[in-house]
């Protein structure tokens, strides 16, 4: 028995601990569980045997510090890459952001079609409308932040009448 008390005494001392560790941090990001605000992720649903998709969304910046994206995983895709296209001579390209993507302090960054988005490759299996997958976000500063994404039917939002995903070439 005093053993036991003994024991938990000790795990009582390390929670206290590591409470007093993180509590500053915590105070710092002013008090929230994220610093970083993920806002409506979304993906658009891919035809059959298609290999990439695309996953968009706001990324909020709730603190006075500069973060960035870094980096991506999900479950349903082999790798996962932090991607800018842009209109080169009418021909719609994309390439890998080698450094991330930076989010200002207290500012926003939104992920949308024909710019910053999150590409994954490398599909499992399609992405069906209606269908939610998980991702995981890896920040400089905030850490992983994991979140649910909604497939959307395959025009939704500001697709465009010239082929959008057709169109698109690798850097
Ligand atoms: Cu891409």
């Amino acid at each position: 028995m005093r053993a036991l008390s003994k024991l938990a005494s000790t795990s009582e001392l390390v929670l206290i601990f590591l409470l007093l560790a993180f509590a500053p941090a915590a105070f710092a990001q002013g008090g929230g569980a994220s610093t970083i605000a993920v806002e409506g992720p979304w993906a658009r649903a891919t035809p059959a045997g298609a290999r990439t998709g695309a996953v968009y969304m706001t990324l909020a910046n709730k603190t006075n510090a500069s973060d960035r994206l870094t980096g991506a995983s999900s479950d349903v895709a082999a790798e996962v890459q932090i991607h800018e296209m842009s209109v080169v001579n009418g021909i719609m390209k994309m390439r890998q952001l080698a450094d991330g993507l930076a989010i200002p302090a207290g500012g926003s960054v939104t992920l949308k079609p024909g710019s910053y988005h999150v590409m994954l490759i490398g599909l499992k299996k399609p992405l069906a409308a209606g269908e939610a997958f998980p991702l995981t976000l890896t920040f400089q500063n905030a850490g992983n932040i994991s979140v649910t994404v909604q497939v959307k039917a395959m025009g939704a939002m500001q697709d465009n009448k010239s082929g959008g995903m057709g169109k698109m070439e690798m850097k």
